[in-house]
């Protein structure tokens, strides 16, 4: 279960590095990086779709499971990559996306082009609703809104039914009750473990058993549709029968977006006892600060420690939990959760980031850049965006005059997905070295590259960088980061995050680690809670913070401190 050990890292191809100046990352460019990524210390790869796609979401849309998207270069690099890989002693995990396929695919194409092909029914078809209003024109078969704006139903004129499609239009969602489906999604994954990859992140894998009938969904059921997408009477039933036919002949991990799934719900899913799948992404953390589509919703730190503690609860025994905070879908780590006010908070804040991430229970997730204190985008306007979720929902709520113009492009400047999707600042040279220098990356660089880059931080011994690097180096030095109890200290402090992690080891002393963390600007004398002594300093965000603890701890901003105890 080497998992468990593991410390991730995500690529998002893309945006990794350009290898041959068309402006797009591709496979070769992440080759380069991989002397990078092994003194960084993570160990495992989780490569963000590769598959050859027509790119309506980012290789989230896949034409040819079994081909190398053109632009991120051949199968024969692809295997060149992994053999790289496996030299450095990583692993590599792939995106697996199988609730959908691209329109493009070839068993979409044959299955619109009729109602009597054969793959017909590896997709949803149904018939128009009667309208009475408008009886020219029929409704969608039923209520369910689409993740990326609109109907999830669209008409197809060659046959006159709607097909499901619960994100874009160009990702029509797979039919799991069809056996063939899920016969032809096996192979495809033998196809890549064959070639020795060690696993899959599994994308938005809960929604593969849909509703029976597809019933409209309630008024209460649409506030959260997922919840019901997401439990669907089949769903275990599927993930049982590929553990049994493909994944338990391998040695993998596989990670599932558990999207819609809550807490208690997941060891149906990741119980050792089950079968299923190793561990699961839980959205409470990440999302904590969001309401509706890209609101923000207020938070507090007890808030915050009352997920993590509830998750030390409920995965406490036999299920594994993942920690991340940050991810292609997701603001930049130190945007969304730290300080951006200063450059000087921006490293301190982004280093208590990772400090948290790499001690609390559970295998870390490392998205690529937030080594480095990447930050958000200064978006403008429109079109300085990519992402298809944010050209829908502008569509869909400027022009259908549900905000204004301004209003829509400051939210999604605070959470669109693009934030975490612009290139790898790796130097100070023109495109931060992503691409060449004349070439036009495929979405723009952030101007603070000057300032944020791989290359300055490596020279730095107090940038991000390095200090997390260090921090990856504890993680895997300590059992006690991986299999040790879990305790949170102070769970109503509203500014202190303090917490333990304890390993009895055998035949030699405990292994006992104490981990404060100041969640804020505002200094402060903090008094440990009663009998507990901070000893020797493991690690610490400030210099000059003293060697030894004690009783009261006199934290500056965004102060990080790991001591023994
Ligand atoms: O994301 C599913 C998902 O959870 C998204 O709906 C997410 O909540 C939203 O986009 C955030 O604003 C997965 C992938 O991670 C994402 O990149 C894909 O676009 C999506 O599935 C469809 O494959
Ligand atoms: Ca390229």
């Amino acid at each position: 279960m080497w998992w468990k050990e593991a410390v991730v890292y995500q690529v998002y191809p893309r945006s990794f590095q350009d290898s041959n100046g068309d402006g797009i990352g591709d496979l070769n460019g992440i080759t380069e990086h991989l002397d990078y990524l092994k003194k960084l210390g993570v160990n495992v790869i989780w490569l963000s779709p590769h598959y050859d796609s027509p790119n309506a979401d980012n290789g989230y849309d896949i034409r040819d499971y079994r081909k190398v998207m053109k632009e991120f270069g051949t199968m024969a690099d692809f295997d060149r990559m992994l053999a790289a890989i496996k030299a450095r002693h990583m692993r590599l995990i792939i995106d697996l996306v199988v609730n959908h396929t691209s329109d493009e695919h070839a068993w979409f194409v044959q299955s619109r082009s009729s109602r009597d092909n054969p793959y017909r029914d590896y997709y949803f078809w149904r018939d128009g609703k009667p309208n009475p209003a408008d009886p020219a024109h029929l409704l969608p078969p039923n209520n369910y809104p689409s993740y990326f704006s609109g109907s999830a139903w669209k008409l197809d004129e060659p046959t006159k039914q709607y097909y499901l499609h619960l994100f874009a239009v160009k990702q029509p969602d797979l039919n799991w009750d069809n056996p063939k489906v899920r016969e032809d999604v096996f192979s495809l994954m033998k196809f890549w473990l064959d070639k020795g990859v060690d696993g899959f992140r599994m994308d938005v894998i809960p929604l593969i058993s849909k509703q029976p009938g597809l019933p409209d969904l309630t008024p209460e059921q649409l506030k959260d549709p997922s919840r019901i997408w997401a439990n669907g009477p089949h769903r275990d039933e599927y993930l049982l029968q590929m553990n049994r036919e493909v994944l338990s002949k391998y040695d993998v991990m596989t990670v599932g977006e558990a999207i819609g799934i809550t807490l208690e719900e997941e060891p149906k899913l990741i119980d050792s006892s089950r079968h299923e799948l190793n561990l699961v992404f839980n959205f409470d953390a990440v999302r904590i600060n969001r309401g509706d589509f890209y609101s923000e919703k207020p938070w507090t730190l007890p808030d915050l420690k009352a997920i993590y503690d509830h998750h030390a609860e409920v995965l406490g025994k036999t299920s594994w939990d993942t920690v991340f905070l940050s991810n292609h879908d997701n603001p930049r780590l130190v945007s969304n959760f730290g300080d951006t006010s200063t450059p000087e908070l921006r490293v301190r804040s982004a280093k208590l980031l990772e400090t948290m991430l790499m001690t609390l229970r559970g295998t870390p997730f490392v998205y690529q850049g937030d080594e480095l204190g990447m930050t958000n985008f200064p978006f403008k306007q429109l079109d300085q965006f990519d992402d298809i979720e944010v050209k829908n929902a502008y569509k869909e709520k400027v022009l259908g005059s549900k905000m204004t113009e301004a209003e829509f492009i400051a939210e999604s400047q605070r959470f669109g997905r693009d934030n975490s999707r612009t290139p790898m600042q790796w130097t100070d040279a023109p495109n931060a070295g992503f691409t060449t220098a004349t070439a036009r990356p495929w979405l723009a660089v952030n101007p603070n590259y000057p300032e944020i880059n791989a290359a300055k931080e490596q020279a730095d011994p107090a940038s991000v960088l390095r200090y997390t690097e260090d921090l990856i180096a504890l993680h895997h030095a300590h059992l006690a980061f991986v299999y040790g109890d879990y305790k949170d200290l102070d769970p109503d402090n509203p500014q202190v995050f303090a917490f333990t992690r304890t390993l009895a080891v055998p035949g030699r002393s405990d292994q006992r680690f104490m981990v404060v963390l100041n969640f804020g600007e505002k200094p402060v004398d903090y008094a440990l809670p009663k009998g507990i002594v901070a000893g020797k300093l493991v690690l610490a965000n400030v210099l000059g913070t003293p060697q030894t603890g004690g009783t009261t701890l006199k934290l500056a901003a965004w102060d990080a401190r790991i001591y023994t105890f």
